[in-house]
């Protein structure tokens, strides 16, 4: 009778420290604003795998770089600090060429040639992350990236010692070619680093200009449509593999999921953001020839730049993409 009650107590005990062990929570570091379309879906894809799993994951997102700044999130996942975390990943693109396939100028300027060209390229990059200790789970595309300035501009000549805001290895040497001054600023700085004059212009889409309010201080948006960056969303390998095969399936669906709507919700967005720089007081329209021609001229000196470092794996996507 005593090794029973024993056996049973102990099987109790048993089960419920294997109930409190599988309960797990996961934060989730988001560089951007919480009601950005990023964050939103990254929120969406949170909330998807904590009910999939019926609790026993629990992601818990923290925008605006609250947990971890943009710059700190890729190291943050690998190391294992936090299991999962979203990043641009053309801000890494130093690391390894491939993070910065997407921010080739010109090479795509579409939301279709965009996904042709990540259809194509997201394996690559996928096994780029898996050498960083990431798993790769999905990516979801900014809006076209266009040029905001403080002043009207009619070619590369009137750039030359702008103040820029980079986010990206593309966007600083793009400033560079132009003979503008280059200062790296993660967008959750953004607004303060206009206010105070430490940067005057940048390359983004009209989603972080619309998120940032720039009209308060930024006059015109030149629609360049010069290449469209991603975020990516990934979990620290060791992390991942501890997973159950169900756990693991769950988050892969709400991954795909999330893809899907993160893309709809780039594309909604694109020209709702636009309109809200007009509303706000901007500028909004085409650069002319002669900008344009200037930007096109740096962009192939990047794109040469771009294949030297990325070697044959990098032509051959390029190649790939361009053969379709
Ligand atoms: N917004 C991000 C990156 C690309 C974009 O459209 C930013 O400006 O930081």
């Amino acid at each position: 009778m005593k090794t029973i009650t024993g056996l049973l107590a102990a099987t109790a005990l048993t089960a419920a420290a294997t109930v409190a062990a599988q309960a797990e929570t996961w934060d989730m570091p988001l560089a951007y604003a919480a009601t950005n379309f990023h964050s939103e879906t990254a929120a969406s894809f949170a909330a998807c795998v904590t009910e999939g799993t019926g609790g026993e994951l629990e992601i818990v997102t923290h925008p605006s770089g609250s947990l971890y700044g943009g710059a700190e999130i890729k190291r943050a996942v690998t190391t294992g600090q936090v299991n999962i975390g979203e990043r641009l990943l053309s801000a890494h693109q130093n690391e390894n060429p491939l993070y910065g396939i997407d921010s080739i100028p010109f090479l795509v300027s579409s939301f279709d040639e965009h996904e042709a060209l990540w259809d194509i390229a997201e394996p690559a990059v996928s096994d780029a992350l898996a050498e960083d200790n990431l798993h790769y789970l999905y990516s979801v595309p900014w809006p076209p990236q266009g040029l905001y300035m403080n002043k009207a501009v009619e070619s590369v000549d009137d750039l030359a010692g702008v103040k820029f805001r980079s986010y990206s290895t593309a966007t600083a040497r793009m400033a560079e070619l132009t003979g503008m001054l280059p200062v790296q600023v993660e967008a959750a700085e953004l607004s303060q680093a206009l206010a105070t004059g430490v940067a005057e212009s940048f390359i983004s889409s009209g989603a972080t200009g619309y998120d940032r309010k720039v009209w308060e201080q930024l006059s015109h948006f030149y629609v360049v449509d010069a290449w469209l960056p991603r975020n990516a969303i990934f979990v620290n390998m060791q992390a991942w593999d501890g997973l159950s095969d169900e756990t693991k399936a769950v988050m892969e669906g709400c991954a795909a999921d999330a893809a899907a709507a993160g893309l709809e919700a780039s594309k909604a967005y694109t020209q709702f953001t636009l309109d809200g720089l007009v509303e706000g007081g901007m500028e909004v329209g085409p650069a002319s020839d002669a900008l344009m021609g200037g930007l096109k001229e740096i962009g192939e000196t990047m794109t040469t730049e771009w294949l030297e470092t990325a070697g044959e794996d990098g032509a051959a996507i390029v190649d790939a993409y361009k053969g379709q």
